[in-house]
């Protein structure tokens, strides 16, 4: 017997139990991840599939979005859409939202501790705690300093104007690289990023991931911020030529790095993770109970809103 709801394909689990019931509220939930083969599953019920729930880690393709003739909604958990095809699915007449905002102070607290990690030795010192070595022959370097700095930030939007906030509370010097310049912020802007990288101390990327902005922190970048510059990552790893970045770090011609997120995640470059001069992190920027419960409410909230109105709450503009 059909289902009187229509059908939501959920591409993933999420660990708040109220999840289930509030999706089941309007829809006839199909759980991806728990069927055998996910392929038959969506063979057979294709054509009931209104609502597709997804996340910013997983990639919600064409090829997938072609499968489902009356798909008209994709509610995402994350702010980043780069995994998604979010412009074949607006082609086709879908709605395309994402979580913004909610994630903002989680994110920028974490570069924060990057940064903080990164400059000041924090994983070395403790993994030289750990190993006993407090009090042996080898004493431990000398960090750098990290108040009254100069910090340059790739892409000042939501989470970049959270993170330009908080230096404040370390008397830093902020300026900005944007493809253009913010004309309701006074920080000081830098058409030229790799003017920017030459001029900062510290260089924190927070812009979108994807085509646009693909190895936008090349070589030349990296050797503007030089061998006591310290890069911070918290957007994706596309943005950063790796492989740039791994020689310039094992070369000494960059002088640290605080990394979030990699280019082909969960793969992180060996060579990274020999280098005491690098922080790396399984992408967590968002990953707090208060922070994923937010984005959770919020893509829920667009699914009722979905189901309640036939527009969602957070809906991506037009690509
Ligand atoms: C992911 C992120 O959403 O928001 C983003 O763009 O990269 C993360 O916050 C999260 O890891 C997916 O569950």
């Amino acid at each position: 017997m059909t289902s009187p709801k229509p059908a939501l394909l959920q591409l993933l689990p999420f660990p708040f139990p109220h999840t289930q019931e509030r999706l089941a509220k309007h829809f006839d939930v199909i759980e991806l991840w728990n069927a055998p083969d996910a392929q038959a599953v969506i063979d057979a019920r294709k054509d009931e599939i209104a609502v597709l729930v997804t996340s910013a880690m997983t990639p919600t393709r064409a090829e997938l979005i072609d499968q489902l003739p009356n798909l008209k909604a994709i509610c995402s958990q994350g702010v980043g859409y780069d995994a998604i095809d979010v412009k074949h699915a607006q082609q086709k007449g879908i709605q395309v939202s994402n979580t913004p905002d909610v994630l903002n102070d989680c994110v920028a607290d974490l570069a924060f501790g990057l940064l903080l990690a990164a400059a000041r030795k924090l994983g070395h010192a403790e993994r030289y705690v750990r190993a006993n070595q407090w009090g042996g022959d080898v004493a431990f370097p000398l960090g750098t300093k990290v108040s009254h700095k100069k910090l340059g930030i790739v892409g000042l939007g939501r989470i970049g104007m959270a993170i330009a906030q908080r230096a404040t509370g370390f008397d830093m010097e902020v300026r900005y690289h944007n493809r253009r310049q913010r004309e309701d912020v006074t920080l000081g802007y830098e058409p030229s990023l790799k003017e920017l990288a030459s001029w900062s101390d510290f260089l924190i990327v927070a812009t979108v991931g994807g085509a646009s902005t693909r190895k936008l922190i090349d070589q030349e970048v990296l050797r503007a911020l030089g061998p006591k510059g310290i890069l911070i990552n918290i957007s994706r790893g596309s943005v950063i030529d790796e492989q740039a970045m791994v020689d310039a770090l094992v070369s000494g011609e960059l002088g640290g790095a605080g990394l979030d997120v990699y280019e082909a995640e969960p793969t992180v470059p060996d060579a990274l993770k020999t280098l005491d001069n690098v922080v790396i992190l399984p992408h967590i920027a968002s990953a707090t109970n208060e922070t994923r419960l937010d984005m959770l409410n919020l893509v829920l909230d667009n699914v009722d809103a979905y189901a309640t109105t036939g527009k969602l709450l957070t809906p991506l503009p037009a690509l």
